[in-house]
């Protein structure tokens, strides 16, 4: 199905999750009954997942940092780090991650560490805030906005309304997902190509682009939890969309990351492949081929010989906390599928002795998210279509609350 004039087409119906495939039953067919039997299960379907979906990504390398701070940027609210993250085996002139991270001044000065929201730009980290403090990368410069050339600066900052995050007692940090793929479609752009030879899976299962921009977010996370300013174990990861895809990716596949925030991720991130009716893997590895493996294309049509679906991977995040936001009016992203497969994994949170959803989803709007009213799986919901805005900031800080203790 494609999308009608205006980006929207009814929202699809839920269908019972028990047509998924189990997630607490091993491949062979024996039960999943305990912690230790969860770790090995984990292990198979990261395995099935980055096999016949995202693709393999090489192990974490080394890397080479080197940071620059400026006091008093955002009017005064911010102490700004700009990080340079290379990789060492690399030769001088491939990619490497350029790190904003914007740390609240108050706690700079009370020599407080806080957590972060780390999150994956699709404009530069120049545009995710008004100042000109913050570098405008040779990447964004290429491959700035939507279109050709940089991006504007502070163009996206309503949508990440970084001042208000930093209000809340958390700093920000980005990293813009052209210094690791631009997203082209050009496998010999970006960082790939220089792993080409050190990838742990067989032919057709080379990573995409998704595995790719979550790999950059690991970086970011093996740069940020050294940061004396940064709590090590409050990093939280978000992304919008596309990133949301990677966002999730990323938290489900390194335990470092302390809590999961894909906002209106979709096909390829929350949402279901199975009886999806908006964006279908059809349309999906149509449009974008280069975000997955070449092995997920072989399920167009026959989404039911995939061995995992969405609440596979978002399963991996447990027992950590994981909030999938949705826009109610955002049906290509399949708010329904997305909940479905939240449902789905619930038990997984369960089995390990979290809690997982509670009655109550989706959340939507102004409901309150508290110790009270949330566990530590969620699906918020808000009247929207597809944006990024600070009702939804807010909603995954509340949630971000009630399971750290730095803010
Ligand atoms: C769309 C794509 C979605 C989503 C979105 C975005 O065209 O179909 O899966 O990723 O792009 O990233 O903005």
């Amino acid at each position: 199905m494609s999308r009608d004039a205006d980006g929207l087409a009814p929202p699809s119906r839920c269908r019972p999750t028990d047509e998924l495939p189990p997630l607490l039953e091993f491949r062979d067919g024996s039960p999943v009954e305990s912690t230790a039997d969860w770790r090995e299960r984990r292990d198979e379907l990261r395995e099935l997942l980055r096999h016949y979906v995202y693709g393999y990504a090489p192990e974490a390398p080394e890397i080479e940092t080197t940071s620059e701070r400026t006091a008093g940027v955002l009017d005064g609210a911010a102490t700004l780090v700009e990080t340079e993250i290379a990789f060492a085996a690399l030769p001088p002139d491939a990619p490497s991650i350029t790190m904003a991270t914007f740390l609240p001044s108050d706690a700079v000065d009370d020599d407080r560490s806080v957590p972060v929201l780390l999150g994956l730009n699709w404009g530069g980290n120049h545009a995710a805030v008004e100042d000109p403090a913050v570098t405008i990368t040779d990447a964004a410069r290429e491959h700035g906005g939507r279109e050709d050339g940089a991006a504007e600066r502070g163009v996206a900052a309503d949508y990440w309304c970084v001042e208000h995050v930093l209000s809340r007692g958390y700093g920000f940090a980005t990293y813009h997902l052209a210094d690791v793929d631009p997203d082209d479609g050009d496998p010999a752009t970006g960082v790939r190509p220089y792993y080409d030879d050190d990838l742990p899976g067989p032919l057709g299962t080379e990573w995409g682009t998704l595995a790719a921009w979550a790999w950059g977010l690991q970086r970011c996370v093996d740069a940020l939890r050294p940061m004396e300013a940064v709590r090590a174990d409050e990093i939280a990861v978000l992304g919008h969309s596309r990133c949301g895809k990677a966002a999730l990716l990323a938290g489900a596949t390194d335990e470092r990351i302390g809590l999961v925030a894909p906002h209106q991720s979709g096909t390829g991130g929350m949402a279901l492949d199975r009886d999806n009716d908006q964006e279908g893997i059809g349309d999906i590895i149509g449009t974008f081929p280069q975000w997955f493996a070449d092995t997920y294309a072989a399920f167009d049509g026959q989404v039911d010989r995939l061995p995992v679906d969405s609440h596979s991977l978002a399963a991996l995040v447990a027992p950590r906390p994981l909030i999938d936001t949705a826009g109610a009016r955002d049906y290509w992203t399949n708010p329904g599928r997305a909940l479905d497969a939240v449902r789905a994994a619930e038990p997984v949170w369960e089995l390990l002795g979290a809690e997982g959803v509670g009655d109550d989803l989706p959340l939507y709007g102004d409901d309150e998210i508290s110790e009270e009213t949330v566990g530590s799986l969620c699906h918020y919901r808000r009247e929207t279509a597809h944006t990024l805005d600070e009702g939804y900031l807010d909603a995954i800080l509340d949630f971000a609350d009630v399971h750290f203790d730095g803010a």
